[in-house]
């Protein structure tokens, strides 16, 4: 049902609420709208009609404002108008010129309204108002499509790219060296030998938590090479188990999983499942005997952590009970040695890396609220007679 024209001044209103009521009692059931229709009349009337017959109507409407502000502001306008407390459809609209798509997507813009309207209930699904629907098998529709793309000559925009992204290796690298420590591993610098010495098409798998971070930004991916993780889900455990599938369906390429010692235990028992069918997988636990990702979560909140660390395991000890090879690793002279033996290795290993506990990931930006938190947590740990260990904490983590 379409309200642009049910809110048009030469309908009156009694006849559009008649209109729409009849269609919904005959079966009809998607109400269209949007923010803009007749300056909200579209909207206002079908608030009206739609009394007693909420649950029979499926409700869209749409916004056109690009920041996150205005664009939420419009949803308010159109939930107050519509009478309901929550849409089943808010779609994006007017999004047709090639710049459309960054005013929407960009930090702070509308695409992050939808989000927070949908994690608050306000509305259920996002939706696109499309220009051109197209409906086919991909290969065959690519192909026509292809053709009408007009070349761009100009690599202005990809070197560009290319420069930051050889910019932000440079730093990474930089960071990985500089977080080298006596005693217990950086992290980064593990992953960093790690990326160094695997194969070109290695499949990589990683855990959740703070592993995930680790390669994101030290794993160099290839060509060839493949990253798996559960990144949208973000459950834990993932690596494993993703690792046995990939090396079952790719039995000749390298597969490796990048463990946290928290993932690694949480599903201890496909070990075995690894060892029986002789998988030559090989795990590499960041083993900080603490959820190290939950750890920060907490400082960063202002919190002193607590329930997160664990006593220290020698995995290499475990992998040997079912005849896995085992790599224990406590300091950095010998991990390169180690990772070539796993990875020479014919059949399954784990190598155990001792890593930093501490280890913070500096996000890319910092907003003022979380260095607020991480300052009152310091305070906290000062006031508790700790102040040396945070004062260490900062020391192996600033370059
Ligand atoms: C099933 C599940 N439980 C809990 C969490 C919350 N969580 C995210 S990361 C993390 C800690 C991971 O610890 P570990 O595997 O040791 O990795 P680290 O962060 O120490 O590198 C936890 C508890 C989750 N994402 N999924
Ligand atoms: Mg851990």
């Amino acid at each position: 049902m379409g309200g642009f024209h049910l809110g048009q001044s030469r309908l009156e209103e009694a006849d559009a609420l008649k209109l729409f009521q009849a269609a919904v009692d005959r079966g009809i059931n998607f109400s269209d709208n949007s923010w803009d229709y007749n300056q909200g009349e579209s909207e206002r009337r079908v608030g009206k009609a739609l009394k007693g017959r909420r649950d029979q109507v499926f409700v869209m409407s749409k916004f056109d404002r690009r920041t996150k502000e205005s664009a939420l502001k419009q949803l308010n306008d159109s939930l107050r108008r519509l009478e309901v407390d929550h849409l089943d459809l808010w779609q994006f609209h007017e999004n047709n010129r090639l710049e459309d798509p960054d005013r929407f997507f960009a930090d702070g813009r509308a695409s992050e309204a939808t989000m927070e309207a949908k994690n608050s209930g306000k509305i259920r699904y996002v939706g696109f108002k499309l220009e051109l629907g197209l409906m086919g098998d991909t290969k065959e529709t690519l192909c026509e499509l292809l053709p009408l793309l007009k070349e761009k000559k100009s690599g202005r925009h990809l070197n560009a790219c290319l420069d930051k992204h050889r910019e932000t290796q440079r730093s990474l690298g930089k960071r990985s060296e500089e977080t080298k420590r006596a005693g217990a591993l950086a992290p980064e610098q593990v992953t960093s030998i790690l990326t160094d010495l695997a194969d070109d098409d290695a499949i990589f798998t990683v855990d959740t938590g703070m592993t995930a971070v680790w390669a994101a930004r030290h794993l160099r991916m290839k060509r060839n090479r493949r990253l798996i993780g559960s990144f949208n889900h973000g459950s834990m455990a993932n690596a494993m188990p993703q690792a046995i599938g990939a090396q079952l369906t790719f039995p000749k390429r390298q597969v490796i999983s990048l463990s946290g010692d928290g993932g690694f235990t949480m599903l201890m028992g496909d070990l075995l499942t690894i060892a029986q069918y002789q998988l030559p997988i090989k795990l590499v636990i960041y083993n900080n005997s603490t959820l190290g990702m939950v750890k920060l979560e907490m400082r960063v909140a202002g919190y002193e952590d607590f329930g997160v660390d664990v006593p220290q395991v020698n995995f290499a000890k475990i992998a040997e009970a079912p005849g896995v090879r085992g790599f224990r690793v406590e300091s950095s002279s010998d991990l390169k040695d180690a990772f070539w033996s796993a990875l020479r290795h014919k059949g399954p290993a784990i190598v155990d890396v001792s890593t930093n506990p501490d280890a913070l990931a500096i996000p890319p930006r910092i907003d003022a609220k979380e260095v607020a938190g991480y300052g009152l947590y310091v305070a906290k740990q000062t006031l508790h007679g700790k102040l040396f260990e945070s004062i260490d904490e900062l020391k192996g983590n600033l370059p």
